[in-house]
């Protein structure tokens, strides 16, 4: 298997995952490792892994690693709204240009394919609906980082149907969980916590997420891989929707503090209100079904992963912070 994207938070969880499910399997990670990505998130499974540091847009190291592989999984991506609408150069070149790059590659060698995506390819939903994004629904992203998905997608769309590369896609909900960056809400909210400081949010905080657990999202991605109808798409999420501010209010209770302890900063532009994914057909078709069923155990794990993990997110927690206050937020 060839990971891209391998370093960071959903690929880390991910190789660790497949090193556990089949210790056999020969693993390849491809990361560039930007400030989102770290070898050491892959420190528990370095005999069993090759690193490769190196960038996905890059044509000839990538096609000697697809040449040499069964399976690609491609995680590899800019990820960060809020970065994205500052400085969206780097989302088009990583997440165009790159997920280009690979698919050329799979089509020149004829390998199976699995690429990574978001439901934030579908733009949003109203507040007050119950209505829920299912594969059928019509792109229409909002912020750079989306749109450089929603282009990313389409790209291997259009290999699946015109070249018949055997890709499969997924769009995912939100994820939380180990080894997430402290620039996501989750994280950044409980890291300030550990530093005494407020957690923040966003306006007045109603906007609404779907939160998975990495490993629920990656035990998806597996049963894609083995069992995904080729060309198809598959929505994951839990169905366990929340607002942030009743997740900031979570986070400060599960840690012991006053649920209000929190301030409001200012709003994300173009935020979007709502986002929930119609998981269906991954449950019916592949019997997936996420196994953290009770969120409070989920985050309550993930609070003590960051408070027994201080040296791996207190060297990013400055910059972060910085990145943050230069835009009030
Ligand atoms: P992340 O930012 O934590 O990690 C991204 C990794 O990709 C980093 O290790 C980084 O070094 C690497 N990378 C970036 N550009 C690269 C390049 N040009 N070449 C090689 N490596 C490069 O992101 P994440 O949260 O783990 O997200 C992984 C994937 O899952 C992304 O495709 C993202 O769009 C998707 N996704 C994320 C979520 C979420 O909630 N985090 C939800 C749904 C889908
Ligand atoms: O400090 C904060 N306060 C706050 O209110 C931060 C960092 C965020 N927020 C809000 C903005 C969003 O409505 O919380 C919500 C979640 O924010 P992020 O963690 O930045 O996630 P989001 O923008 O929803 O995107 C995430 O899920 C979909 C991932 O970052 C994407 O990679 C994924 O595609």
């Amino acid at each position: 298997m060839l990971i891209t994207g391998g370093a960071g938070f959903i690929g880390s969880n991910f190789v660790h995952d497949a090193v556990r499910r089949d210790p056999d399997t020969e693993i390849t990670v491809l990361d560039a490792l930007t400030y989102a990505g770290s070898e050491s998130n892959l420190a528990p499974v370095a005999e069993q892994v090759t690193f490769v540091h190196g960038d996905i847009c890059d044509a000839a190291l990538v096609d000697k690693l697809v040449a040499n592989t069964d399976v690609l999984v491609h995680f590899a991506a800019e990820s960060h709204v809020d970065n994205s609408l500052n400085d969206p150069s780097p989302f088009i070149k990583s997440n165009i240009i790159g997920t280009f790059t690979l698919l050329e590659a799979v089509r020149k060698y004829d390998k199976r394919m699995h690429h990574i995506s978001t439901d934030e390819v579908f733009g949003d939903l109203p507040l007050d609906s119950v209505d829920q994004f299912t594969e059928e629904t019509a792109y229409d992203p909002s912020s750079p980082y989306s749109a450089s998905k929603a282009s990313s997608d389409m790209l291997v769309r259009a290999w699946a149907r015109s070249y018949g590369v055997a890709a499969t896609l997924s769009n995912c909900a939100n994820n939380y969980g180990p080894y997430q960056h402290v620039e996501k809400l989750i994280p950044r909210q409980i890291t300030n916590v550990l530093i005494g400081d407020k957690p923040k949010l966003y306006g007045a905080g109603e906007n609404v997420r779907e939160w998975t657990h990495v490993d629920d999202h990656n035990d998806a991605v597996h049963r894609i891989i083995a069992d995904g109808r080729l060309g198809e798409t598959y929505l994951i999420g839990s169905g366990d929707e929340r607002s942030n501010k009743q997740i900031i209010e979570k986070i400060l209770t599960l840690m012991g503090e006053p649920s209000d302890a929190y301030v409001h900063v200012n709003d994300r532009p173009g935020h979007d209100l709502r986002y929930s994914n119609n998981s269906t057909k991954i449950r019916t078709e592949l019997g997936w079904q996420p196994n953290y069923a009770d969120f409070d155990a989920g985050l309550t794990a993930t609070i003590n992963w960051y408070k027994t993990n201080t040296p791996w997110w207190e060297p990013q927690k400055s910059t972060a912070e910085a990145k943050y206050k230069i835009l009030g937020r």
